[in-house]
């Protein structure tokens, strides 16, 4: 949009005097946030309301994301920069006096969502928007967000994220919008005088679904597009029904709280009202906007698709079906034939624990006609697939058995569409977590890598990089990242190298501050910054960053004298509350933390930093400054990674197993530009096949391996009495279930040539360099592209070079 600076300052003014009734200097931050948001989204409204408009009028395919969790960070910068205003905003503020980055940071980040899965479902929704598509997102508005962490001598504590305090800037109630959504009671089937079966409802617990939309405005081309999320509340009580404060709380607790977990499927059934809640709210207002300018189903699945990520939405099979059936008279082949045509579903996990199933009994108490509606498919399934694969494979793969709901089987046979997120993760699905599935329906697998919004990660993170590249090759790769592959014509250029070490410096300091000021630790800005950011969880082995620590202070310790390259450890991770293993490695590297960074005679050499809180937010401010991104997951266990494309995109280098998108990334920047190690995806699927890890066998062979595990236990770490002897007990007691210590020697000796090989600052730069100049291939504006051509079928109309 167009704005001049005089007409901003002025309704800036007039919306400070407007809301707060007070002059400019007397406010705070938070307050000119407010202000500032309530004008932005003034601003884009045009937008929003012609957005939706040229849909309808034009009748457009519209694509339905379904995501149980949307991590879309904070939204100021991100909708400035995309309504191309963000310098005119930013130089109007500061000619007002005040401290743009200050009001930026007023903005609470929305945790509403745990990791991965949240935020590559925020970056779709940004890639959406900026490809011209008619994409919406449909997620839960959770009335507090993932906790936040805090830590207490060393240990994780976790404190309620009331996000909401101050309310959302950019929300939209549309309580005309709401649906009712049924659970529990009693449901049969009554013949009607047609002859038509039709449920009939007795004692349900209804709950209304409020939608609270926000506009996702699109890079630089008018569209905004809308993410609405559903809060539960008490139905409107015109009969005067009373209900007790157990039941106001019951439906309170809906959408009161994100489960903190991002791996464990746990079958509590306040997880499954979630699901089918936002589930059903979503799935009736799509009926209902598409039967406002069509009169019949016939074109539903030509001008719906609607996408579950992970199984956690799958429950919309079931409820299109229950909602064609029973209110729009369908047939069950037309109304099975548009809901799988009209669904896609991707994978995110291979981690059995983290598949989703129910107790039938949970299920068809809470959820009686959606439980009919499965037991029909169920029975359907097995009748027509049972002559052709025999019991077996029927038994396996059907939606009920071994008294539950398989989520992801009923996700399989309800969509058109398949996915894993890299193209390892597809063949693992194809070959183990799904194989049955992958044998019955082939045609419906497919891989989509996954990708990232290079405008939040790279444009707006990193400001001077961002001016760098600009200088050097122009603006075009803004709206189209691929064109950061022009870059590698500099990678002789050596000022331009120069240029480069500058910017990561200046971007290391800037962390170096925020370090200073909340941690009281002070960090040599020209050690390897040597990052991990991710959720805690054994299977992404901070433990094996943890033993590299230990080796590198024993070895400062025995060599005092010796010449080593500075390094800082910095860490971000948050362990599910009830995740006793993560908090517990928490614990021991704060103690480590301690012991390294209090000791004088280790001074600049080694410094240990976990940032509590990690987020968005923080991402933003590490990501930047890293020189080395460590993504050491044990093969096959991590399905893509997206922190690995975030820090390559940023100039750091990837020391990596060759597991998720790591490969990819390995592929398109060049071996030589990263650091691998370790067993691949095909040795440990061997281990498992012939049975033969020992863990033991590798600590026997390995004297310094015997040091470093024994340190866990010998008092040298202070205050780690029963986490090291419970993590010392994992490794060879339990037999080290995610190989770390089969991969432990690899990793050194990885670790030993980053060491080596930074202190050639050209050398060093110019690798950095190749990984953010083949970066462009993970921009979510692709991955969005592939799933639109070949999964949804919706046209974009952004030219992708
Ligand atoms: C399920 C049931 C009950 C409670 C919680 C959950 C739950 C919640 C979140 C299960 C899983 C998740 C999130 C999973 C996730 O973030 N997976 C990551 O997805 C990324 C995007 O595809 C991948 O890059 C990561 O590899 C994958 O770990």
């Amino acid at each position: 949009m167009k704005l001049k600076e005089a007409k901003f300052t002025t309704d800036f003014i007039n919306e400070i005097k407007a809301m707060y009734a007070v002059d400019l200097k007397e406010t705070s931050s938070l307050e000119q946030f407010i202000a500032l948001g309530h004008l932005i989204k003034r601003y884009d409204a045009d937008n929003w309301t012609r957005t939706s408009k040229s849909y309808r009028k034009n009748d457009d395919k519209q694509v339905y994301y379904f995501s149980i969790e949307f991590l879309p960070g904070r939204l100021l910068q991100s909708n400035l920069l995309n309504l191309d205003i963000l310098d005119t905003v930013s130089s109007g503020l500061k000619n007002l006096g005040l401290d743009f980055e200050k009001i930026c940071e007023a903005e609470p980040d929305p945790g509403l969502g745990n990791g991965g899965l949240g935020r590559l479902a925020a970056c779709y929704m940004d890639s959406m928007a900026s490809l011209g598509m008619a994409g919406n997102g449909n997620g839960i508005r959770y009335r507090y967000g993932l906790f936040k962490q805090v830590f207490m001598n060393g240990y994780q504590v976790e404190l309620p994220d009331d996000w909401l305090r101050n309310g959302n800037v950019w929300e939209v109630r549309r309580e005309n919008r709401a649906c009712l959504v049924r659970f529990g009671g009693h449901v049969w089937l009554q013949e009607q005088e047609d002859g038509a079966l039709r449920p009939v409802y007795d004692h349900t617990d209804d709950v209304l679904a409020v939608p609270y939309d926000i506009g996702m405005a699109g890079y630089h081309n008018d569209v905004t597009n809308t993410l609405r999320l559903w809060s539960a509340e008490l139905p409107p009580s015109a009969d005067q029904t009373y209900y007790s404060q157990q039941q106001r709380d019951n439906i309170d607790d809906i959408t009161k709280v994100l489960y903190p977990d991002d791996s464990n499927a746990e079958g509590r059934s306040l997880r499954l009202r979630q699901e089918y809640f936002f589930s059903s709210a979503g799935m009736q207002s799509i009926v209902r906007h598409y039967f406002l300018d069509h009169t019949s189903l016939k074109y539903f699945a030509q001008k719906v698709a609607v996408h579950i990520n992970d199984t956690h939405p799958t429950l919309v099979i079931p409820e299109l079906m229950r909602i064609l059936l029973d209110e729009y008279d369908c047939s069950w082949d037309t109304a099975w034939q548009i809901t799988a045509a009209t669904m896609s579903y991707t994978n995110h996990t291979i981690m059995q624990e983290a598949l989703e199933k129910w107790p039938i009994d949970m299920f068809k108490g809470l959820l009686p006609r959606i439980y009919q509606i499965v037991e029909e498919i169920d029975r359907r399934y097995r009748v027509e697939k049972t002559p052709i694969f025999g019991d077996n494979v029927v038994d396996r793969t059907a939606p009920l058995g071994d008294g539950q709901v398989r989520m992801a089987y009923l996700a399989v046979i309800g969509s058109h569409s398949v996915n894993g997120v890299a193209p390892l993760h597809t063949e693992l699905l194809k070959k183990d977590v799904l194989a049955d599935l992958y044998r019955i329906y082939p045609e419906k697998f497919n891989n989509k890598t996954n990708g990232i919004a290079d405008r939040r990660w790279l444009e707006l993170a990193n400001r001077p990089l961002t001016k760098l590249i600009d200088h050097k090759i122009g603006t075009d790769w803004h709206s189209n990242p691929k064109q950061l592959q022009t870059l590698s014509a500099f990678e002789n250029d050596t000022e331009f190298l120069h240029q480069l070490a500058e910017v990561k410096a200046i971007n290391k300091q800037k962390l170096a501050d925020y370090v200073q000021e909340k941690m009281n630790i002070t960090l040599n800005t020209s050690a390897i910054f040597d990052v991990q950011i991710k959720r805690l969880h054994a299977y992404k082995r901070q433990l094996l960053h943890a033993l590299e620590i230990i080796r590198e202070y024993l070895d400062i310790k025995d060599h005092p004298k010796k010449d080593v390259t500075p390094r800082v450890h910095i860490f971000g991770a948050k362990a599910a509350p009830s995740y006793h293993y993560a908090k517990s490695v928490i614990k021991v590297i704060n103690a480590l933390a301690d012991l390294v960074n209090n000791d004088p005679t280790i001074g600049d050499k080694l410094k240990v930093v976990f940032i509590p809180n990690y987020g968005v937010s923080l991402g933003e401010l590490i990501i930047p400054a890293a020189d080395i991104s460590e993504q050491i997951s044990t093969a096959s266990k991590e399905a893509s990674g997206t922190s690995n494309m975030k820090l390559m995109t940023n100039g750091a280098l990837s020391l990596a197993t060759m597991d998720g998108a790591n490969i990819d990334i390995v592929k398109a920047a060049g071996a030589e530009n990263e650091y691998t190690f370790g067993l691949t995806a095909d040795d440990v699927y061997g281990y498992y096949h012939r049975g033969d890890y020992r863990a033991r066998t590798f600590y026997d062979d390995n004297p310094e391996l015997q040091r470093i595990v024994g340190s866990l236990i010998d008092n040298m770490i202070p205050g780690i009495t029963t986490e090291g002897h419970e993590i010392y007990d994992s490794l060879l007691q339990y037999n080290d279930e995610y190989f770390v210590l089969a991969d432990y020697a690899a990793y050194v000796a990885k670790q030993e040539k980053i060491s080596h090989d930074f202190n050639d600052v050209e050398a060093w730069q110019k690798r950095s360099l190749a990984n953010i100049a083949a970066s462009g291939t993970f921009s979510a504006d692709y991955a969005v592209a592939r799933y639109a051509e070949d999964i949804w079928q919706v046209p974009y109309n952004r030219i992708l070079k």
